[in-house]
């Protein structure tokens, strides 16, 4: 198994990386000294994919803090296992991105990221062979969105072989009351389309329905809702940080979950969900796992998987369970539910067991979908988008940072047209010849409404028509 650099960008990424960091220490045994207090082989056997082993015995997270403001910093800093991380890989600003994404890929960010790529390059040269880079940051944030998308650009033109990965925290307007999101979000979707292998989507929104929905939180905080995501993260990472067959490197998991490249936006799963009081009270069966699997509420993303087509499913099961139990009850909930399939793509869930269970809970599951279904978060994200886009609201915090506006609609046109992908993909059946793909192709480039690539002019006359329009109106 070869090494993974972590990389965690700005305020979300630090808060939910220190959440992370700790649920993996724990399960290879190892204290907030860097210390291995184990008691099982097992937990040390791929540890070195996530750490790098240091003088005296320690173990070290290969992780690179960054951000453009030092507070999150230091909070992580004096955190519980704070004193883990390498002091050289705290990179950090003054200033902030001020929730803007042009700061953050732009101005502030890119006077940053030489020194960040430093540290990178350190921590790759320190490894045998670098498998791929995993970065943790929000869509949301200005520092999340615009320095992560910049950095993933620079890490693509810098090692063009290794794999890159993101854990993508979508924003919600349930959980954050920053107005500007969506632009941040649709400029960064934008890169990820293009320059990132895999990105798991993990949607603001839908932790916080988990949090007051199934776990019954009055009013959810960050603490709680990342206490969900790194469960999820400790199980997506599972298969490479403990032996086993599934996911066992990121180019597997990419050969195996991306049909086509642009489709590489997961919506991960985690079962149980159940609050830390009741947990005592249930009784976990493999039955059930397998039938929470597939409901929308365990989603890490607010769509709902029969809405659309699961193209490919990765399944991993955590605990002393029986392999044999699990293949069958797997084969019986496909069936069960092969029209939520597609057709064209056979064998596509692949399941499999890791006999390490998660600390605090007998057996678990965590599952990544390649669903079409993924397209109700981007056409909320979008829809939110062309609200303000078609008034022009907010632009001038962006163009002043030297951004132009058809920056805007050109991120815009390639996530209407990541929708429509996805919309085709699950409207395409095995029995259609590829004759029909091809006349599907021209039809569908036909019926989307772009904005198109105008001058800056001619988009104005629109953005002000559709203004005096709503002002007749009114
Ligand atoms: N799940 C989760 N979301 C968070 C957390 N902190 C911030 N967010 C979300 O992240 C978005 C804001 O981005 P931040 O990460 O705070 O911003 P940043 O990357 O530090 O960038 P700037 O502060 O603008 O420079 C909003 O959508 C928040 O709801 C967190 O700890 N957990
Ligand atoms: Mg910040």
């Amino acid at each position: 198994m070869r090494e993974i650099v972590h990389v965690q960008v700005g305020q979300c990424g630090n808060q939910v990386g220190t959440q992370f960091w700790e649920t993996i220490c724990k399960e290879h045994g190892i204290d907030q000294d860097g210390k291995y207090v184990g008691d099982d082989e097992l937990q040390l056997e791929g540890s070195h994919v996530y750490y790098s082993p240091a003088g005296g015995s320690r173990y070290v997270p290969r992780s690179i803090m960054v951000d453009l403001e030092p507070a999150t910093l230091n909070t992580l800093r004096n955190s519980e296992y704070g004193k883990i991380f390498k002091p050289d890989n705290f990179v950090f600003g003054q200033t902030g991105a001020g929730n803007n994404f042009a700061k953050g890929f732009y101005t502030e960010g890119a006077e940053l990221v030489d020194q960040i790529l430093d540290a990178l390059r350190r921590e790759s040269e320190n490894c045998g062979r670098v498998q791929g880079f995993q970065m943790l940051h929000s869509l949301g944030g200005g520092t999340g969105s615009g320095m992560g998308s910049l950095l993933i650009n620079k890490i693509r033109e810098n090692y063009d072989r290794q794999i890159i990965k993101t854990y993508s925290i979508v924003p919600s307007p349930k959980v954050s009351n920053t107005v500007v999101e969506p632009y941040n979000a649709t400029l960064s979707i934008n890169e990820l389309i293009e320059t990132s292998d895999e990105s798991f989507c993990i949607d603001n929104e839908a932790l916080y329905d988990i949090c007051y929905r199934t776990l019954k939180m009055k009013s959810p905080a960050y603490k709680d809702m990342n206490q969900i995501v790194s469960q999820c993260m400790s199980g997506l990472t599972t298969g490479l940080r403990f032996p086993g067959q599934l996911n066992a490197d990121l180019r597997k998991l990419a050969v195996n979950m991306v049909p086509f490249p642009r489709l590489h936006f997961f919506m991960p799963g985690y079962a149980p969900l159940t609050s830390p009081q009741s947990m005592e009270y249930i009784d976990l069966s493999i039955p059930e796992l397998a039938q929470q699997m597939f409901e929308s509420r365990n989603m890490m993303a607010a769509c709902d998987p029969k809405s659309g087509l699961y193209m490919t499913v990765a399944a991993l099961f955590r605990g002393k369970v029986s392999t044999q139990e699990i293949e069958e009850q797997m084969m019986g909930m496909q069936s069960k539910n092969s029209s939520y399939f597609v057709d064209w793509i056979p064998n596509n869930v692949k399941t499999g067991v890791s006999n390490y269970s998660p600390k605090g809970c007998k057996m678990s599951v965590t599952y990544i979908c390649n669903s079409t279904a993924i397209q109700e978060l981007f056409r909320r994200v979008n829809e939110q988008f062309s609200a303000m886009f078609r008034r022009k609201a907010f632009l001038h915090w962006y163009t002043g940072e030297g951004m132009d506006q058809d920056q805007f609609v050109e991120a815009d046109n390639n996530v209407k047209k990541l929708i429509d992908e996805y919309q085709r993909y699950q409207e395409m059946s095995a029995d259609d010849d590829e004759e029909d793909y091809e006349d599907h192709d021209q039809v569908e480039e036909e019926e989307i409404e772009y904005y198109d690539d105008v001058e800056s002019d001619e988009e104005l006359t629109y953005a002000d028509d559709v203004g005096a329009q709503i002002l007749a109106e009114d």
